[in-house]
């Protein structure tokens, strides 16, 4: 009797552990950088966070903005930066933690999403509105 719970103590979490390990892809997705820009006619103003009225606004964004992958899975980055003269991009959940991109370069960033739940990419660049962001995108890591 021992050795037969042993045996299922054992073989259980292997089983779970490589059926997990099958499970588990390779997500792969292309970025670009891009740039919202308006600008208001003469005397007309709008509202920024943080900033009060202003004349005009730009914002570097990241498309697609929101992308979804599960637990497990390997996630490929590949950023090509279109508009802005760099970005560094960190991803602090899955230590990513400055990842420099030039204009016309494109990079791969490559991690584990280990763990579920709603995280940030961000550009260390562009982190507030006097620096024309926040410049951010969200990766939602489903459980399995
Ligand atoms: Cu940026």
């Amino acid at each position: 009797m021992l050795v037969r719970t042993a045996l299922v103590a054992v073989t259980v979490p292997l089983i779970a552990l490589l059926v997990g390990s099958a499970w588990a892809e390779t997500k792969e997705f292309y970025l670009v950088t891009d740039e919202v820009k308006w600008q208001g006619k003469a005397g007309e103003t709008v509202v920024d966070r943080g900033r009060g009225p202003v004349p005009e606004i730009e914002r570097y964004v990241f498309i697609p903005a929101f992308l979804v992958v599960r637990k497990g899975d390997e996630v490929v980055l590949r950023v090509h930066v279109v508009k802005g003269k760099e970005h560094v991009i960190r991803i602090s959940a899955f230590g990513v933690q400055g990842v420099r991109i030039k204009r016309g370069e494109q990079q791969a960033i490559r991690f584990v999403a280990d763990k579920a739940g709603l995280f940030e990419i961000l550009c260390m660049t562009h982190r507030t509105p006097d620096h024309e962001g926040p410049m951010v995108a969200y990766l939602h890591v489903t459980e399995r």
